[in-house]
């Protein structure tokens, strides 16, 4: 099941208690205080892993807590340190503050690591409270509590190129087309109901592109399956609009529920590089395509056309992707890397 959205509670260790003690031994009378100082409590991390795809797993398990330090002990022993939790996350996986929504880590490399919650502070045995004028406190320092803090999960696909549209434009053949990637194809609407992911290989080079589900007028409002699949496009570099030319002799109608669609989901995937494509061009509606080519000139996106059945027009297509993908690979990220403890 591809599950991308969960909410995870965790708690860090407790650090342990410091320990009131004295020395006590045969010839050494009045040994002065011993107390050992407690552990430190075990933090909870996320760590990212290539192996897994989806949330699932968070499904069951949605709690995480470390294990607190030990307690100081006589003899100046101090407590041993709690051990950590490690949460594995696939990659691409967003976790933000469930109270502030600040992002606290950005999985986007294999192995990267984040500390969700510090494990708390042990505290100190009563052989650092001894001074001139009070040589045997009989006290000590509890540890300090570890972090509680919920958090928001979101799996973010990572892709270069998003292929959106109304359902049936033809996304998933497009993509079965031009990559490996064999999703189910259907002339009903609501074929696609996970994203797929595709690697393109052109002229030398690969960039991946994703197949999400279809979107329709109101998706915003949760009409049809919504519009939260748009969050894995999130990070694509561009994104290619279908719209089918089969229909009806003004396509640029469809073309704008969609448009107003990816506004009304965030301003960033508006500004995003977009390209439309006519689709179904072995079938295209007369009129159709003047219609949807002045609509993109207007709106000032590049046009492009294929069939996915006959291949007309698709290796254009992926060639101008390939550098549309080439061009935003060279320009630095904007946005700093978040900065992993
Ligand atoms: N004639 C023709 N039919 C096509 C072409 N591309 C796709 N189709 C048909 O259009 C229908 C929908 O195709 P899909 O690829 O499932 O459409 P989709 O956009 O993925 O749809 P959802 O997953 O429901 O959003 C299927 O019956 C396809 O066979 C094309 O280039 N020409
Ligand atoms: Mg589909």
């Amino acid at each position: 099941m591809f599950i991308d959205y969960a909410t995870i509670r965790v708690k860090a260790g407790d650090g342990g208690q410091g320990c009131v003690a004295f020395r006590r031994e045969k010839f050494v009378p009045r040994g002065g205080p011993s107390g050992g100082d407690g552990g430190l409590g075990g933090s909870v991390r996320v760590v990212a892993s290539g192996r897994l795809n989806t949330l699932y797993h968070l499904q069951f398990k949605r709690d995480f807590k470390a294990q607190r330090g030990q307690h100081g002990m006589g003899s100046n022993c101090s407590g041993q340190a709690g051990e950590d939790v490690i949460i594995e996350l696939p990659i691409g996986a967003v976790v933000r503050d469930k109270v502030t929504n600040e992002i606290v880590a950005d999985l986007i490399e294999d192995g990267a690591s984040v500390l969700l919650a510090k494990g708390g502070r042990g505290g100190q045995g009563n052989q650092h409270f001894a001074t001139a004028t009070r040589q045997a406190p009989r006290f000590a320092q509890p540890g300090e509590p570890g972090e509680e803090r919920e958090f928001v999960v979101e799996l973010k696909l990572i892709a270069d190129i998003g292929l959106v549209g109304l359902p049936n434009a033809g996304k998933s053949t497009l993509i079965s087309v031009i990559s490996a990637a064999k999703p189910k194809i259907a002339d009903y609407p609501f074929t696609t109901l996970v994203p797929n992911l595709g690697v393109v290989s052109v002229d030398g080079d690969t960039f991946v592109v994703a197949d999400i589900p279809g979107l329709i007028e109101g998706a915003h409002e949760g009409h049809g399956l919504g519009d939260r699949f748009l969050r894995h496009v999130e990070r694509c570099s561009a994104l290619v609009h279908l719209v089918d030319l089969s229909l009806s002799e003004n396509p640029s109608r469809d073309a704008a529920v969609i448009a107003a669609e990816l506004s009304l989901y965030s301003g960033l995937l508006a500004e995003k590089p977009r390209v439309i494509c006519g689709s179904k061009l072995d079938s295209v509606h007369e009129g159709a395509s003047a219609d949807l080519r002045q609509y993109a000139k207007t709106a000032g996106y590049e046009y492009f056309e294929i069939s996915a059945v006959t291949g007309q027009g698709v290796t254009e297509l992926t060639r101008r992707l390939n550098s549309l993908v080439k061009q935003s690979r060279q320009v630095p990220a904007t946005q700093p890397l978040p900065v992993y403890d």
